[in-house]
């Protein structure tokens, strides 16, 4: 590494600020989340939906964090009791297209998981590669295809007590919290997520590429977050907000204000899949506040 230039935390470090700022998260907020929520562009209305906060922190004030620089994130962590599970929401994400590395991308879910949380959300918006999925629609993650060419488990393995870094993504967005899902909005459609570094769109021969490859959605998030929280042993549950057709399938140029106009115009029927399906997906975990 030439001087004056920062070299990437280990793995060791990664996980070791991740633990710290697990235990200040739940110093801070007295109680372990079960599930954690990470809320990307699109998603912000459905935020005061789930209820109001019984703690709310930017994420700054956690160890290792650092503000998002994207709009539409706006990097604040809550924590709620959401009638049957407590859950922490991420207001706001790191993306690989914001110079951020690996570890920093997905330090916010391996937080949470080593808080407790055994069921991760991960949302996103994302364009749609289907003409007849256009935007407002709501898909849930059958599978990723991760073009970003990077990995969060890449480097030394883990330290001690972690699992090792050769880990099985079989069943990543888990069957049955996709199940869970239909049975509050049988209307939900399944795809296959294809996560591109960006920050640019695709151009239109390479959505081509990506149709033929099996690919029902685009966007640059997700699945390196996907691989840390699976990693750790939690479930995860990926949700799309399509808030455009992406390149080539649209005759419109793409344009990040449109992102954050069908979020507000998707909002309440967000609020209406996300509030009852909480809840739900702790399984056997849900039940009665604990004292
Ligand atoms: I919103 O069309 C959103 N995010 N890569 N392509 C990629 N990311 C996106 C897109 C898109 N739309």
């Amino acid at each position: 590494m030439s001087p004056g230039v920062a070299s990437p935390p280990s793995t060791v470090e990664a996980f070791a600020v991740a633990e710290k700022a697990a235990e200040e998260l739940v110093r801070r907020v007295g109680a372990a989340p079960k599930v954690a929520v990470v809320l990307g562009s699109g998603w912000r209305p459905v935020a005061d939906a789930l209820g109001d906060a019984e703690v709310e922190l930017p994420m700054t004030a956690l160890p290792g964090f650092r503000a998002p620089s994207v709009p539409g994130h706006e990097g604040t962590v809550r924590s709620l009791w959401a009638g049957g599970a407590q859950v922490v929401v991420f207001l706001g994400r790191s993306h690989l297209y914001e110079g951020r590395s690996p570890a920093e991308v997905v330090h916010a879910v391996r937080t949470a998981v080593i808080a407790g949380a055994s069921v991760v959300v991960l949302t996103n918006a994302a364009g749609s590669l289907d003409p007849a999925l256009g935007p407002g629609g709501v898909v849930l993650i059958r599978d990723h295809i991760n073009l970003t060419g990077a990995s969060p488990l890449s480097g030394d393995e883990p330290p001690a007590g972690y699992p090792s870094r050769f880990v099985d993504l079989t069943d990543l967005y888990s069957g049955r919290l996709r199940e869970v899902s239909r049975s509050v909005d049988g209307s939900l459609a399944e795809g296959v997520y294809a996560a591109l570094r960006g920050p640019h769109y695709e151009t239109p021969a390479e959505i081509a590429m990506l149709r033929s490859a099996g690919a029902g959605l685009v966007g640059m998030s997700t699945a390196l977050e996907a691989i840390a929280a699976r990693h750790l042993g939690a479930s995860v549950l990926g949700l799309s907000l399509v808030t455009n057709l992406a390149a080539g399938v649209s005759p419109e140029p793409l344009d990040h204000a449109e992102v954050l106009a069908a979020g507000a115009a998707a909002g309440p029927r967000l609020g209406e899949l996300l509030v009852p399906l909480l809840p739900r997906l702790a399984g056997p975990l849900t039940g009665p506040r604990p004292a």
